[in-house]
């Protein structure tokens, strides 16, 4: 493809699809047009992975989330096609800004954080290796609220993403799969054997789009199918219950869209929400038949559907899977229990992302009752012959069925049925995986020992590194050659070269060029200058209290405080990046946003303080403004409570942009850690064990901190002194969370500790050569952390499916 061939294309295209020439057609014309010529290349590879699969019969991986957040896709799946410094140069050569036209794309918000980013990120390693592999998804109308800032404030307006044409999803009629809720099951005998039937229950018909996922410098496309609720006309006139009446019909039609219309807005909390079970059962639904439909085509027999198939379920939210695929394999092909029960359990893997209480699903009986009456007498006999076995063969665990079974006390504990469902269950880091095996699931793990495992999360270093970073990309290309973007572990090979003053240099460069775009970028939309040798530091990432992003805020308030005592100190400029959205109904959350806007605008305002300090609060924070950030970065903030953060996924992309960790010893961080050594990273804090101590023995006791800390209470009486806010608002609440509720998350526990690691941030900084050497070693390291090490791991650990080579396809 050279520049001349894309500009006649672009102008043919222009022309069949709008009419229009180069000169008249508008920025959303052109990036349209050339979404459509990407198509044309991508459609026949897309066409002839499925197909390669079905004739390999390859053994595919369906991954089933609740969650894609997929951000733009114009420049990574062009990135993966080789094509985009040729469609870069085209649009320069015709006068257009590349980047303007790659921001008519609208992010693909379907997620709230990590563990839907995860899910994207997993797509494209899949694809990248020529895996064989699905994503099973939701195409809500409206994707994470969008964010604005009002008065300091978190405003949510909604996240229309298809307003203009999503220009990558393929709608699939012929594929359109129909989802019952409701109803009752009538139980009766024919010939000695029993039959469930289902009656009156309400028909719902789900249509999938899919979205090709283009893999690196190879022919695999794989897919993504986002499923969306749909009625037609026809449809209803076979629902007779509900009468003909046109007003009734478009009550109906509604009330059937509403299935896939947003997306829940909370992250790492459960909320008992009738329409979310019914999401998960619409997804899980779906996306089982289909499986089901396909798998039939290829005429074996349906005990070896674990040879062909396997189902991983990101978080307990599908598991569902596991009564559903009972359903289909008991009430539809007529196998018996014991059969059906063996083939689930070997077809379904089941990740944890966490391990906090407030975030477990528990779904009350009587809404599964009524919404599924079917699939609640399958989990009534999952938890009748689980908690059987318990009985019998682990008599030391029988004090334990209680809080074991999965129907307890009137509630459905999905994590408990996608255990006892599945072949696998891992968590996503090593201090993870080990809190599930030894605390939080330790019951489950005596009875399944063998099903326990850890995947460490990873993330794609085409989209964080090459992409994002193109300018850092360049020169670990200059002085180590290509292999490491194919294989993200040579990135070690620059290791040699963190002593080297010439590369320091070039990547000291890079990072200033980064930092330049950014502060265009702020001062464009925030009328901010910052400082080009201030320390970036960013924290960036979901609003929640165990995120501790308050810390972060204890230690800004304490620098401003330390600058109103003493204002000749020397001090190194820093601007403190935040970037969050809290969840509409976290007050909590919400009032740590207003009280970064106050810390902010009292700072950036003042005479002295501003000329060291700057506070921003970023709004909306996304896929696309990460991208933006994450490059200039050079503090990465990994502050949350030790056990409380299951791997974190951003640790991981801001060491890979070189950005230096300071972080608790939880989550993933660990594993960074033990990669760099201590000298690379700012570790601090108590440990996860020291907070399961204060737990289990109850004597925490923040008051004495803040009795005995006089820089602490320095800060926070400032919250409610109205010293940042001024007139009728105050910090009260979050000072009352920290005093009376006892500080959950260890926020004035760890503050002096944090305190002291910042000071060695701020030393070590002043020594260039020092902290480029050691930004260096964190990108060297940061290989072991894509999302390709992982997919493989899960590829020969778990799935046990194989790489499938796609014939080349000439791209047009
Ligand atoms: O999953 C995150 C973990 O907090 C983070 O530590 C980990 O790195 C990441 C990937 O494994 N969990 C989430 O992002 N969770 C959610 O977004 C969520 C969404 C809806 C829910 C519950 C949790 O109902």
């Amino acid at each position: 493809m050279t520049v001349d061939n894309l500009s006649q294309l672009l102008k043919e295209k222009l022309t069949s699809s709008f009419g229009k020439s180069l000169e008249e057609a508008t920025t959303k014309e052109v990036f349209q047009s050339i979404c459509l010529i990407m198509k044309d290349s991508i459609h026949p590879n897309w066409q002839m992975t499925q197909q390669t699969y079905d004739e390999n019969e390859s053994k595919q991986v369906y991954y089933f989330s609740m969650e894609f957040l997929l951000g733009r896709m114009i420049e990574t799946n062009l990135l993966n096609m080789g094509l985009l410094d040729v469609y870069k140069e085209t649009l320069t050569s015709l006068e257009f800004n590349p980047e303007e036209v790659f921001k008519e794309e609208h992010d693909a918000g379907l997620g709230n954080g990590g563990l839907g980013r995860l899910a994207a990120c997993f797509l494209d390693s899949l694809a990248s290796l020529q895996l064989p592999g699905y994503g099973m998804g939701i195409r809500y109308k409206y994707g994470l609220f969008q964010q604005k800032v009002v008065n300091g404030y978190q405003v949510e307006l909604p996240d229309y993403w298809l307003e203009d044409e999503y220009m990558w999803e393929t709608k699939r009629n012929d594929k359109a799969i129909e989802v019952r809720f409701g109803g009752t099951v009538e139980t009766t005998t024919i010939n000695g054997e029993l039959h469930f039937q289902h009656h009156d229950y309400e028909r719902v018909l789900a249509i999938p789009y899919d979205v090709p996922i283009v893999g690196y410098d190879n022919s695999t496309v794989n897919t993504l199918r986002l499923w969306s609720a749909e009625s037609t006309t026809n449809h209803f006139h076979f629902h007779s219950s509900r009468g003909h009446d046109y007003y009734h019909y478009l009550d109906y039609k509604r009330s059937i869209e509403k299935i896939s219309e947003f997306l829940y807005p909370d992250d790492s909390y459960y909320e008992g929400k009738i329409l979310r079970l019914k999401q998960q059962y619409f997804l899980v639904s779906a996306g089982l038949q289909s499986i089901m439909q396909k798998y039939k085509k290829r005429n074996k027999p349906l005990q070896e559907l674990s040879k062909h198939v396997v189902i991983q379920i990101n978080d307990t939210h599908p598991s569902l899977v596991v009564p559903e695929l009972m359903r289909i394999l008991l009430d539809d092909e007529r196998l018996g229990w014991d059969e059906a029960w063996a083939i689930t359990q070997e077809t379904v893997a089941y990740t944890n992302h966490t391990t906090l209480s407030e975030a477990l699903e528990k779904w009350p009986e009587d809404m599964i009752e009524t919404l599924f009456p079917r699939l609640y007498q399958i989990i009534y006999e999952i938890n009748e012959r689980f908690c059987k076995m318990l009985w019998f063969d682990y008599p030391e665990l029988r004090e334990k069925i209680p809080e074991m079974a999965i129907l307890a006390y009137g509630q459905i504990h999905m994590a408990h049925l996608a255990m006892v469902g599945s072949f696998s269950i891992n968590g996503v880091a090593k201090l993870h995986t080990s809190i599930l095996k030894d605390r939080v699931m330790k019951p489950f793990h005596i009875v399944y020992p063998d099903r326990f495992n850890n995947k460490t999360n990873g993330i794609t270093h085409r989209r964080w590194l090459l992409n994002a970073n193109p300018g850092l990309a360049h020169i670990i290309t200059e002085a180590i050659g290509t292999d490491w973007i194919k294989k993200p572990e040579q990135l070690v090979s620059i290791l040699p070269y963190a002593t080297d003053p010439a590369f320091q240099d070039l990547v000291a460069r890079v990072k200033h060029e980064n930092k330049q775009n950014l502060a265009t970028y702020i001062k464009q939309h925030y009328n901010l200058t910052i400082d080009d040798e201030a320390i970036v530091d960013v924290h960036i990432k979901r609003l929640h209290g165990y995120k501790r992003q308050l810390l972060n805020l204890f230690h800004i308030i304490h620098l401003y405080n330390t600058c109103l005592e003493n204002p000749s100190i020397k001090m190194t400029p820093r601007i403190f990046i935040f970037g969050a959205k809290a969840a509409p109904g976290y007050t909590f959350a919400k009032q740590v946003i207003k009280l970064t806007n106050a810390v902010a605008e009292k700072i950036n305002h003042h005479p002295t303080v501003s000329k060291h300090l700057k506070v921003l609060f970023l709004e909306n924070y996304q896929v696309t403004l990460a991208e933006k950030i994450i490059p200039a970065a050079d503090v990465s903030e990994q502050i949350s409570t030790a056990s409380k953060e299951a791997s974190g996924t951003g640790n991981m992309k801001l060491m890979m942009n070189g950005a230096l960790t300071i972080g608790t010893q939880d989550g993933a961080n660990v594993e960074i850690g033990e990669y760099v050594g201590n000298d690379n990273i700012f570790t601090f804090g108590i440990t996860s064990e020291e907070v399961f101590q204060y737990q289990m023995r109850g004597d925490y006791r923040a008051r004495d901190y803040y009795n005995d800390d006089r820089r602490l209470r320095n800060v926070m009486d400032l919250l409610v002194n109205q010293h940042f806010s001024g007139d009728d608002v105050d910090f009260k609440d979050i000072f009352y969370s920290l005093l009376y509720n006892n500080d959950e998350y260890f926020v004035l526990r760890d503050f002096d500790s944090y305190l002291s690691s910042q000071q060695r941030v701020d030393q070590c900084y002043q020594n260039q050569r020092d902290w480029l050497q050691k930004s260096i070693v964190n990108i060297g390291h940061s290989g072991a952390f894509s999302s390709d090490r992982t997919i493989r791991e899960y590829a020969e650990e778990i799935w046990k499916i194989q790489p499938t080579t796609v014939p080349t396809h000439p791209i047009l």
